[in-house]
């Protein structure tokens, strides 16, 4: 335990001794959140707090399994997080992608997926990249801009342009986030200003994702804005946007909304498991 300042959000906590008192209902909450938790799952502080629990990550990944006609679909999973979401998806799609802007995170999911899965399985699937998703705007303008990166440019924005380009190329089929809603204190101030998701707000994290893909699902907080869900869309897609809104209830208590853009997600029947249509 000496090793670890606590007050970091990057310190991995693996014992209830080490979660302070408000985060303690994770720890409780440990084999919801990863049912093969003791089999060597490992998490950040910060991931602690953020990660999409077992049954919901598995409901999610179903949902928008069924929504792909594509039996050889390619996810992004951008904010990959510890890899609730991305072991889900590893299961039901052949090719998934992991973006995260740390690299302890994207060595938790890792190794949280093998926790489920087989190495060699895993290596045919999935393919991380880091990178800080607070340059995509610039990066796709750049590439749009059909400019030469010069080695003057921010490492950042270079790895952000580089990591774009790769992504058009695979044409994905599916963008997914569970993007940071700010910590906790997200539900504090009765409801969430849709602004204050990160790395951008909503419209421009839609507006972001738009350059490599048209079917987009971000998992929301549950208290989300909705009259700002509608402009946000309306100001992305226009009048007729098509946004479906899956309400995500485990045990008859709501975790938050999976909110879906694109034609892909009309009229696609439930899968069976937690969730109701709103
Ligand atoms: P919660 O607010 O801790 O409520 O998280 P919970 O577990 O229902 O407990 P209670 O105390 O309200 O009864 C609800 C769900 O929101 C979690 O399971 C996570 O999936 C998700 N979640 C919470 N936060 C703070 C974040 C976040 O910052 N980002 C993302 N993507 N998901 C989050």
């Amino acid at each position: 335990m000496e090793d670890y300042n606590l007050d970091d959000d990057l310190a991995i906590l693996n014992n209830g001794s080490m979660f302070p008192p408000k985060m303690r209902k994770y720890w409780r909450n440990r084999y919801r959140i990863f049912s093969k938790y003791d089999e060597g799952v490992i998490m950040t502080k910060e991931l602690w707090y953020s990660v999409t629990p077992e049954d919901v990550s598995r409901f999610i990944a179903k949902f928008l399994r069924k929504s792909m006609k594509n039996p050889n679909s390619r996810i992004l999973d951008l904010c990959c997080g510890g890899g609730g979401d991305t072991i889900q998806f590893l299961r039901l799609f052949s090719h998934v992608y992991g973006i995260d802007n740390k690299q302890i995170h994207l060595d938790c999911t890792l190794n949280n997926s093998s926790v489920y899965l087989t190495p060699s399985y895993i290596e045919k699937r999935l393919k991380l990249l880091r990178c800080d998703w607070s340059y995509s705007v610039e990066a796709a303008e750049f590439i749009a801009s059909k400019k030469k990166i010069n080695e003057e440019m921010n490492p950042e924005l270079i790895n952000c342009i580089k990591t774009i380009t790769y992504l058009i190329e695979e044409h994905l089929d599916i963008v997914y986030s569970s993007p940071p809603w700010g910590g906790p204190s997200y539900s504090d101030n009765g409801s969430f200003n849709l602004d204050d998701l990160q790395p951008f707000g909503l419209e421009k994290f839609l507006r972001s994702i738009l350059p490599i893909c048209n079917n987009i699902a971000v998992f929301l907080p549950r208290n989300s804005d909705l009259a700002q869900l509608k402009s946000t869309s309306i100001a992305v897609f226009g009048p007729n946007f098509k946004l479906r809104v899956l309400k995500i209830s485990t045990n008859g208590h709501l975790k938050g909304l999976l909110c879906c853009w694109g034609d892909a997600f009309t009229g696609i029947a439930l899968p069976d498991a937690a969730g109701d249509n709103c």
